[in-house]
């Protein structure tokens, strides 16, 4: 996994809008879209705006807290607009060559729709 610059990074274009992406909710700070390659019936990105490679990153922000509580209530707009609560959902930030992170850009899957397998592989 490489660094990226917010210049070429592949989720601050989705977020500037150069690369499309089905864009499913959005605050200031956020933005949660639906992933290119689904691994369940829902399968979202919740994504920070402010460019930061992973959580570890992210969380030394000035404004890191109040960021992630926004990033968590876009997701939880989701859960609540599809319906999701009932059957149950799953949040992962994989992070780093060993957690699979294949994208430098941190963001929060969320998975829903099918039983899930744990541990995960
Ligand atoms: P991770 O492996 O945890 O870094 O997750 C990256 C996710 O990003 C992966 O599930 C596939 C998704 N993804 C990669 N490229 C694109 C893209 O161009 N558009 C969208 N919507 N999702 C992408």
């Amino acid at each position: 996994m490489t660094e990226s610059t917010t210049e070429t990074c592949l989720f601050c274009r989705i977020v500037r809008g150069e690369i499309p992406a089905g864009r499913l909710r959005e605050s200031p700070d956020s933005l949660a879209i639906a992933d290119i390659s689904p691994q369940a019936p829902h399968h979202c990105l919740l994504i920070p705006k402010r460019h930061a490679t992973d959580i570890g990153e992210f969380m030394k922000g000035p404004r890191a807290a109040e960021e992630m509580a926004d990033l968590l209530a876009v997701g939880l707009g989701l859960v609540a607009e599809k319906g999701l609560s009932e059957r149950g959902y799953r949040l992962v930030v994989n992070t780093g060559r060993e957690g699979g992170q294949t994208v430098p850009h941190l963001h929060i899957h969320l998975l829903a729709g099918r039983e899930m397998g744990w541990p995960p592989g």
